[in-house]
């Protein structure tokens, strides 16, 4: 009787929390999600998020609602273990696709896009033993959009070129340092060839290799920043026309400001507290004042940070927004269509999604306030 009574409470609670879910402003996104990318995958004008669920083997695709919730939530079948999602037209039909680093199978997965918020077939890319991040980019003049590949195993970031159809293979590679982990592109000389920023957890370096613009790159140039770079946004802080970087530098409990050259190099400038072990970091203009501000998860203290920019280089920290939630990645966009900011937190503690609405003040309603949310 007891055993029932037991059981019977049990079901309670998960019912009660399913109804909780259901009724919540929090998405599931499936075990330990663990990145996200942002694109608009049903060409609604709405952007869309894909996060990939590291303890499955699965990502997770949330189709917005234009209001700050979401539609649709579907998940694909990838490789064991992903830890990074990117977002890119990889087969060259102008509609959006995907791509996952899975880790724990050391192989990337290809999603091709319907353009209506669907996708597949998927194909699956091995030999990459370790890979953590990816992205996407036209690496090679009037090319297709090829695809970096960081790899833990092998301390290495390899270029692999895209033959078409959403295949690849790989073409070139660069050693990085140890613990090579996040990987970002963006043309750092002003030279309209991408260029690719890798932060690396061993040696606490961020390593810039210029694009050629043929699929080649210069040798990696590594710069010394804060222990454990976790993620890394792009912007240009002080308005010289070069584009600046920021790190979330985990093991510092800061943001640390590098201003780049507009040649390649980059310089450390400074560096803001925030709270315990920031891992997601997002650039957008918050305030509405035409300069970039900086958003900072902070996994341990379960707070974010919005970082105002003053347009000359420096930043000043907002009081923290408490989320009680283990922010492990965010994206910044306009998911409810009022051309303010808001953010789409991925919660490693929660295995959810959650949308907070910008207010254009560098504020932002808590989950579950306010018109529009479901
Ligand atoms: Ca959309
Ligand atoms: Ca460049
Ligand atoms: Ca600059
Ligand atoms: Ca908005």
């Amino acid at each position: 009787m007891r055993r029932l009574m037991l059981a019977a409470a049990a079901l309670a609670a998960a019912w009660l929390a399913w109804i909780g879910l259901a009724r919540g402003t929090d998405e599931p996104a499936g075990l330990f999600p663990h990145a996200i990318a942002v694109g608009d995958f049903d060409g609604d004008g709405v952007p869309d998020v894909a996060v990939p669920a590291s303890a499955e083997r699965k990502v997770t695709v949330l189709l917005s609602d234009g209001r700050g919730g979401f539609k649709a939530n579907q998940s694909y079948p990838v490789g064991q273990g992903p830890t990074w999602v990117e977002v890119g037209d990889l087969d060259g039909d102008s509609r959006l696709d995907l791509v996952t680093a899975n880790t724990g199978a050391g192989s990337l997965t290809v999603y091709l896009g319907d353009g209506k918020g669907g996708f597949g077939p998927a194909t699956e890319i091995g030999g990459l033993a370790g890979a953590v991040s990816v992205v996407a980019g036209g690496f090679r003049r009037n090319s297709r959009t090829d695809l970096a590949v960081t790899q833990v195993i092998g301390e290495r970031i390899v270029i692999l070129e895209n033959l078409g159809g959403g295949r690849f293979a790989p073409a070139r590679n660069y050693g990085v340092g140890r613990g090579p982990h996040i990987l970002a592109r963006t043309d750092l000389n002003g030279d309209r060839l991408l260029d690719l920023v890798v932060g690396s957890l061993g040696p606490h370096t961020l390593s810039v290799l210029l694009g050629k613009g043929d699929g080649a790159f210069r040798e990696p140039v590594p710069v010394q920043v804060g222990r454990f770079p976790h993620y890394m946004a792009f912007g240009d802080w002080n308005r010289d026309g070069h584009p600046d970087v920021a790190v979330a530098a985990a093991g510092e409990d800061a943001v640390e400001i590098l201003l780049g050259d507009g040649r390649g190099q980059l310089q450390k400038a400074g560096s803001i507290p925030v709270g315990s072990n920031p891992h997601g970091l997002a650039m957008a203009d918050f305030t509405g004042d035409g300069i970039p501000d900086l958003v900072v998860a902070c996994r341990s203290s379960r707070d974010l940070f919005v970082l105002t920019g003053n347009g000359r280089g420096g930043f000043r920290a907002r009081p923290p927004i408490v989320t009680n939630h283990d922010i492990i990645a965010l994206a910044a966009a306009d998911f409810d269509g009022d051309r303010q900011m808001d953010l789409a937190l991925v919660s490693a503690s929660h295995n959810a999604v959650l949308v907070l609405r910008g207010r254009g003040n560098g504020e932002f309603a808590p989950p579950g306030t306010g018109q529009g949310t479901r």
